[in-house]
């Protein structure tokens, strides 16, 4: 280190050194810590050669014999200027009026947000994401946004794949500035699963905003109103676009289920675009609005409101790009969509096929075919990594206009019933899902409410309750926390209250809250938290740290834990990510701009009396030896 700090000296460089430069340059002598990032590297590589990833172990490794085709790009040619320029062009109101203007179907790829969250339990690695973006921003400039952030993705990308979120958010921006970013916003929930304080809320929106966030798509679970301000405002004091969001559920073409009517949405329409929503979103989370019924809401929509509809569904009964269709015709401004090979059933309708439907006629939306079918073809590779969390239903279903469950949640649920030995009963967890619902008086499921739901049913199987036999317990039973802090005003209030009887056996003698959860959550001083939180890490927090921390304590914490052993682990192919490297497998990993890594495994050697396995690599043709204990 010495040596280098010479080399690297101002005096040194500028050819000025003398024998006196070590005498007069202290700073010669402060040494950096070692970045040891390889070494790093190497031990999780090593870990998960000998213990398997957590993530997928004791599932069957992917043959992955599709090979990984990056789609074209060539950075000599400009990246030709996008909606993003024009919204920091013509500012939020402006963008809005001129979207209003536009003939063309819009659309937005939910590729890298909804579309692996509904189909792989939101574990898409950040590398697979930027291995395309240069591409998409090069040759898909006239998309409407990229869903890319937001949603269950904050929290898996900490936790299960040991990514910092605003990483993948700069890094993205760095190689697509012209394409609008979206997220998906839950509202007074933020990015988590219960209520945040109002200024945790509004700091969290601005400090996503600076971080790339372009278009913030904001909803509440229970379609509760009140709990959207906060956030709407937020928004609305950054550059971005705020989408006042409407969740649907029920079905408006049954004179039946009256409870969420044409009326009930129009009236939350108006709403929001009063609350100041410059896009209004239909967030069809579980794919329920039918062909027939999709259009009278937006011509409804259209004629009571002044600002652009987006439209968003999910494939679950595999007629949903009949709704999209529908929705175009009847004048929608954009809808959400998914590249072919990450289409269809949870995951959004399909893209490419939707571009070639409407090629030629009004709503072409002039995206280029050829484009988005060399990117199916390369999303088709990078699926197959993600095989043990695919665990989708294979057909589409009518059943989900029964069960009503939002297609983000189908392969998360699915993950947890089986984390609890309940992958076998799934169809009873799905069924009890949909009775739990009912007894709750029908509620808007979407998370946080969809969690709630989830985790009730999955409780009652697991006891073997009847959903019908709840209101028979005592009062002060015994149940999941997120049920109880919903019942108990929570999350804020349904439509119609919650019912008493289920409300008395959950939280027995304990008065529900009235009213908006975040008028009585207590401010938390954001500034004093940086700094109790920089003493807690040895170094001070950044403002990403902060949010981090308080969108998920615990995860965090163990973030940071496992940063220090393993270093920064998005850097890794994803193949090495999950299932390590077999011998003479070689990869190259680019640890920053220019600065490669090329680590081959030569061998992994029994383990001796301690438990330990040496294992040797080479690391850029020199061989590296680590030991791992064998914790089998
Ligand atoms: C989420 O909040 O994560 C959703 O995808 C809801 O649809
Ligand atoms: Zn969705």
């Amino acid at each position: 280190p010495f040596i280098e700090n010479v080399i690297h000296h101002q005096q040194f460089k500028s050819g000025q050194a003398t024998t006196t430069m070590i005498d007069t340059s202290p700073e010669l002598f402060e040494f950096k810590p070692r970045k040891d990032r390889a070494t790093k590297l190497l031990n999780f590589l090593g870990d998960t050669i000998v213990n398997g990833n957590e993530q997928v172990k004791g599932r069957p490794v992917p043959a992955m014999q599709l090979p990984l085709l990056r789609p074209a790009y060539d950075p000599s040619k400009p990246k030709p200027k996008g909606t993003r320029d024009r919204l920091l062009e013509l500012g939020a109101d402006g963008f809005s009026q001129w979207l209003l203007k536009q003939k063309r179907l819009m659309v937005t790829d939910t590729t890298f947000r909804d579309a692996h969250q509904s189909l792989f339990a939101a574990r898409m690695r950040t590398a697979d994401m930027l291995n395309c973006a240069d591409a998409v921003s090069q040759n898909l400039s006239n998309l409407f946004s990229l869903e890319m952030w937001g949603g269950a993705t904050y929290d898996t990308s900490m936790r299960f794949l040991k990514e910092c979120p605003y990483e993948r958010l700069r890094a993205f921006r760095e190689k697509t500035p012209n394409i609008l970013f979206q997220m998906l916003l839950r509202g007074a929930n933020a990015v988590g699963y219960s209520n945040y304080p109002d200024n945790v809320v509004s700091s969290f929106v601005k400090h996503a905003a600076e971080a790339g966030m372009d278009v913030f798509r904001v909803f509440d679970s229970l379609n509760y109103l009140p709990n959207l301000k906060v956030a709407m405002q937020a928004v609305r004091k950054t550059h971005a676009l705020c989408e006042g969001t409407l969740c649907y559920t029920g079905d408006i073409d049954d004179p039946k289920r009256d409870k969420y009517s044409l009326k009930y949405y129009v009236e939350l329409a108006k709403e929001l675009e009063k609350m100041g929503a410059h896009m209004l979103a239909i967030k069809d989370m579980a794919g329920l609005c039918k062909p027939f019924a999709i259009p009278k809401l937006v011509k409804a929509l259209k004629q009571e409101v002044g600002i652009p509809i987006h439209f968003h569904t999910h494939d679950s009964s595999g007629i949903a790009s009949a709704s999209v269709i529908k929705a175009a015709e009847a004048g929608v401004d954009v809808v959400d969509l998914a590249v072919s090979s990450m289409s269809g059933l949870t995951s959004q309708p399909n893209l490419n096929s939707i571009v070639a439907a409407l090629a030629g006629h009004p709503r072409d939306t002039k995206l280029d075919q050829s484009v988005l079918n060399e990117l199916s073809l390369y999303w088709e590779a990078v699926r197959q990594y993600y095989e043990p969390f695919d665990t989708g239903p294979k057909f589409g279903s009518a059943e989900v206009y029964e069960h009503e469950m939002p297609g983000g949640q189908y392969t998360n649920l699915r993950e947890q019933a089986f984390s609890l030995g309940l992958g076998k009963r799934w169809p009873e967890v799905v069924h009890a899902y949909e009775e739990v619902n009912q007894l709750l008086g029908d509620i808007v499921k979407v998370t946080p409410s969809s969690k709630c739901v989830g985790d009730l049913a999955i409780f009652l199987v697991t006891r073997g309750i009847k959903v019908s036999d709840v209101v028979n317990l005592e009062p002060g039973s015994s149940f999941p926390a997120s049920i109880v802090d919903m019942l108990s005003g929570g999350l804020g209030q349904p439509k119609g209250g919650w019912p008493k009887a289920v409300q008395k056996v959950v939280l027995g003698d304990v008065k529900p809250r009235k009213g908006r959860p975040g008028s009585y959550a207590k401010k938390i001083d954001l500034t004093q938290e940086q700094a109790a939180l920089g003493k807690k890490l040895g170094r001070k927090a950044t403002e990403d740290d902060l949010f981090r921390h308080l969108m998920y304590p615990d995860v965090f914490a163990q973030f940071c834990e496992f940063e220090k052993s393993y270093g920064d682990v998005s850097v890794l192919p994803t193949p090495a990510y999950f299932y390590g490297l077999k011998p003479n497998e070689e990869i190259e990993v680019e640890i920053e701009k220019g600065k490669v890594l090329y680590i081959k495994l030569i061998n992994v050697g029994d383990a001796n009396d301690e438990g330990y396995r040496h294992i040797t690599f080479e690391l850029n043709g020199r061989a590296r030896d680590i030991s791992v204990l064998d914790k089998s």
